[in-house]
């Protein structure tokens, strides 16, 4: 048995190692540990598949995991960094349990293996659980492992305890092998991680494809805007977003590298003719330029999960039409190559308005992040049932026979943008002079489009706002209304009326399970 792991039994009472000292070299060879594993299964993770990172994995299942209520809590609170938070959630997890591992394996060292070991199953389960995974994929956790046992050997070895003359302290057998040991093993490890993130950014082969793709001109152009679908008030979103600001809203943890020579669309299920794209093949449909507003059904009452673009890409109509798509269908599933699966109503794509297959954003090729090479696109529909990114495959189905990724977590299985507006400006709880301020914002209604916004200062009667231009249903609608404002605190709240005749309801609604209802509200101080 080891000296660290025997008290020899004197008569006289004596200190044992003190509780801090032995905190501190637990710790150290815990952290140590899960380093060099973790940093040996990231470096083989980016030479064998990304996806492969246990870190990732086990990222990637408690995402799918989360219950309804915390990922709605996750998106409200980190907004666009919710992804960060969970990564910083589950290394502070793994730094809590390296901890323990390590004071484990100081006692005994089969403990610390059987620790490691649990941690090998973990990994290994969320790697195969995750869609697209390969037996290679085990690979890299196991590998992680099998050179962390060494390394936590190594350095529970190097940390033994000595009471040299009792009753003294124990006091470490070698301390500086042991300091040497561990600085070693610190920088082995932060040299494996740096080595492999290089190797990460060598393989970011979507960025190269992109950088490749050259977008033809669009045979049907956007026509052009009127100049007067933006009022021109500062604080009031632009009217196009750009790429950089636009929202972004999806489960992938780190964003799909798409090979574009190896990418392939299908289109399969019950069509007569399944067929098989090429990124090429679709360009050279001939591609249509279009403005379209694209919401999320997670976006809170005056929240910020909206944003529009200039869109290019294939319609979408066609494509099915051609294939010969058979009676009885109503479902159009979408699989993006990570796995998300998305399903949108065929009546939707089908009726006449712009679907596409977008390829390109503001007249760039679409931003990694919003779905490089392909994303589908559905005027009208939240972005969870029309705008599957990084598509793979699209096939023809019934709502019956398949529940989609959202679907099977409750939300509704059609989900048609409801009527909304915010107040861009003033911001919540200004303060301004008394006299005239402008109110301003957007509202949004797509498909229908937006024929009246009224604002109601306090409880005063409703009065319209001003609309700017509105050259599309598809497209948000910017409004002011000019307000004289008297000193004191007021509540100011906008409403909208869709080219239906029909009036923002006031009933507040949650975002889930098919989007948010209610007047948007902003208290100021006038002074
Ligand atoms: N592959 C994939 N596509 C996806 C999602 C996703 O999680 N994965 N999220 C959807 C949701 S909920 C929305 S609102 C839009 C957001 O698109 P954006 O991130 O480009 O704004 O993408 C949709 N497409
Ligand atoms: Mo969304």
């Amino acid at each position: 048995m080891a000296a660290t792991d025997i008290e020899p039994r004197p008569a006289i009472r004596r200190p044992g190692p003190s509780l801090h000292m032995t905190a501190v070299r637990g710790s150290v060879v815990g952290v140590l540990t899960a380093g060099v594993t973790l940093a040996v299964a990231h470096l083989f993770a980016a030479l064998v598949a990304p996806a492969s990172d246990p870190v990732l994995a086990v990222g990637g299942v408690a995402i799918d995991l989360a219950p309804q209520g915390v990922k709605a809590f996750a998106i409200r609170t980190f907004g666009a960094n919710d992804k960060i938070a969970l990564l910083v959630g589950v290394y502070a997890l793994l730094a809590l349990a390296a901890v323990l591992l390590g004071a484990a394996a100081l006692r005994r060292r089969r403990y610390g293996l059987a620790g490691l070991a649990v941690f090998a199953a973990i990994g290994v389960a969320a790697v195969l659980s995750r869609p697209g995974a390969t037996p290679l994929g085990v690979l890299p956790v196991l590998t992680g492992v099998g050179v962390g046992s060494a390394a936590m050997l190594l350095l529970a070895r190097a940390g033994r305890m000595v009471t040299v003359t009792p009753p003294s302290r124990p006091r470490l057998l070698n301390r500086r092998q042991f300091l040497a040991t561990t600085a070693g093993t610190a920088l082995t490890a932060g040299a494996t991680a740096a080595v492999g993130q290089a190797v990460g950014r060598g393989s970011a082969v979507g960025a190269r494809s992109r950088a490749a793709v050259r977008i033809p001109p669009p045979v049907r152009p956007a026509p052009p805007l009127p100049g007067g679908v933006s009022v021109g008030v500062d604080g009031v979103s632009t009217f196009l977003t750009r790429n950089r600001d636009f929202y972004r809203v999806d489960t992938a943890l780190t964003v799909p590298q798409v090979d574009l020579e190896a990418w392939r669309l299908t289109l399969d299920g019950a069509v007569d003719r399944p067929r098989t794209w090429k990124f090429e093949d679709l360009l050279a449909r001939g591609l249509v330029e279009r403005d379209i507003t694209l919401n999320c059904v997670s976006n809170e009452v005056g929240g910020p999960y909206i944003g529009t673009a200039r869109w290019t890409g294939v319609p979408l109509a066609p494509l099915l039409r051609e294939a010969g798509l058979h009676t009885g269908q109503n479902q159009l599933v979408s699989r993006s190559v990570e796995g998300m699966t998305i399903g949108t109503p065929l009546a939707a794509i089908l009726d006449g308005r712009d679907a596409l297959l977008a390829v390109a954003m503001n007249g760039e090729p679409l931003p990694l992040e919003h779905g490089f090479p392909v994303r589908m696109l559905v005027p009208g529909l939240y972005g969870y049932v029309g705008a599957c990114k990084w598509l793979t495959s699209m096939k023809v189905t019934t709502f019956d026979a398949f529940d989609p990724y959202w679907v099977q977590r409750g939300w509704a299985a059609d989900a048609p943008v409801k009527t909304a507006s915010r107040i861009d400006t003033p911001r919540p709880f200004a303060q301004r002079r008394a006299g005239p301020v402008i109110i301003a914002g957007v509202a949004w209604a797509q498909r229908r489009g937006i024929v009246a916004v009224e604002i109601q200062v306090d409880d005063g009667p409703w009065r319209q706002a001003r609309l700017a231009d509105g050259p599309s249903p598809d497209l948000w609608r910017q409004w002011t209304y000019r307000w004289d404002a008297t000193s004191g605190s007021h509540t100011l709240r906008v409403r909208a009326t869709d080219a239906t005749g029909a009036t923002q309801t006031d009933q507040r609604a949650a975002p889930f399970p098919d989007g948010a209802t209610g007047w948007h509200s902003t208290t100021v101080t006038i002074t």
